[in-house]
């Protein structure tokens, strides 16, 4: 053991077994972890020391704010990022967006108790392009969300508007870009940090190469302070699942009317003397918001 005392480090991508570490001098450095402390994630505070053989181990793991959680398609759950502040859903006209899935990724943000913000990417595409009904849904829909207090920014990586909404709400914070695979997530950090390559450098997954699909969650700094983790487009959208108390409180335009139903464990589908369905037909929610919870009920079920 060397003399070296244990140091804080922020965990910048975990590949289970090992990963790369980001030191309070600035280095990045790769890192071992140990079973017994457990698996550290991207975006995880750890101490590091060094082993016998002065490489670097994790220690512990410091306590996390949240984690963002991901369910496979057997229900097998797998951490994506630690500590976050925000999580941007990326949608684009191109690959078809999934409404079912934005809607489980801002209930899955919610749940965490932080804010989630829509991008939608892609703009230089011309919707008359996109023939799919279903894939024009989503970004129809993006006036609703706005008009629910939902923060949505439009981007192109390719022409105006560029990326300019993005790098305000980014600054300070640990953002992570979550969304379809595909919609270009690693593009728009392509996008955000001129000194993309300099960090991927240390690391031994490159990544943000535009076309590559991007296998690892990744966490980089934001040359405006802050941090913003790339993650792997997700395919699969059968993921999450919620308690349905928590699915009716993650459509956030219900709250003022839970807990005014008849029943107490009223699930607002067909129920009697419902405040919800109430609030449908007075027009207070919308009716695809109503629908798309239907949806999500009956696929927790
Ligand atoms: N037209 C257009 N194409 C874009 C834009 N942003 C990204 N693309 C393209 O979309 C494709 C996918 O981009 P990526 O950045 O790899 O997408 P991703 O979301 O990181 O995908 P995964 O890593 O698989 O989750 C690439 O061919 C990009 O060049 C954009 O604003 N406009
Ligand atoms: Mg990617
Ligand atoms: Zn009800």
């Amino acid at each position: 053991m060397t003399t070296e005392t244990r140091q804080e480090a922020l965990v910048l991508v975990s590949y289970g077994g090992q990963g790369v570490v980001l030191l309070p001098d600035g280095r990045r450095q790769p890192c071992k972890f140990r079973r017994r402390v457990g698996r550290p994630y991207c975006g995880d505070r750890v101490l590091v020391g060094r082993a016998d053989d002065d490489s670097l181990v994790v220690e512990s793991i410091l306590e996390r704010t949240n984690y963002f959680v991901r369910t496979d398609e057997r229900q097998r759950q797998h951490v994506i990022a630690a500590n976050l502040d925000q999580v941007l859903i990326v949608v684009a006209a191109r690959p078809l967006p999934s409404l079912d899935l934005t809607e489980r990724y801002l209930l899955a943000v919610h749940s965490l108790g932080i804010e989630p913000v829509i991008v939608v990417n892609k703009t230089d595409l011309k919707l008359e392009t996109i023939t799919s009904a279903r894939g024009t849904q989503v970004l129809a829909h993006m006036p609703d969300y706005e008009n629910l207090g939902y923060t949505v920014i439009r981007t192109s990586c390719k022409s105006a508007p560029g990326i300019a909404g993005l790098p305000p709400i980014l600054k300070n914070r640990t953002s992570i870009f979550v969304g379809q695979s595909g919609v270009g997530k690693s593009s728009l950090i392509n996008c955000l940090l001129p000194d993309l390559d300099l960090q991927t450098g240390a690391l031994s997954n490159a990544t943000g190469k535009g076309t590559h699909t991007t296998t690892s969650t990744m966490l980089y700094q934001f040359t405006g302070g802050g941090h913003i983790i790339d993650s792997p487009g997700v395919w699969e959208y059968g993921i999450w699942k919620l308690d349905n108390g928590e699915l009716a409180s993650g459509y956030t335009e219900f709250r003022p009317h839970l807990g005014q139903c008849r029943f107490n464990d009223c699930l607002h589908s067909s129920e009697p003397d419902c405040a919800i369905k109430a609030a449908v037909s007075t027009g207070q929610i919308l009716d695809w918001r109503y629908q798309s919870y239907l949806r999500l009920l009956k696929q927790n079920s």
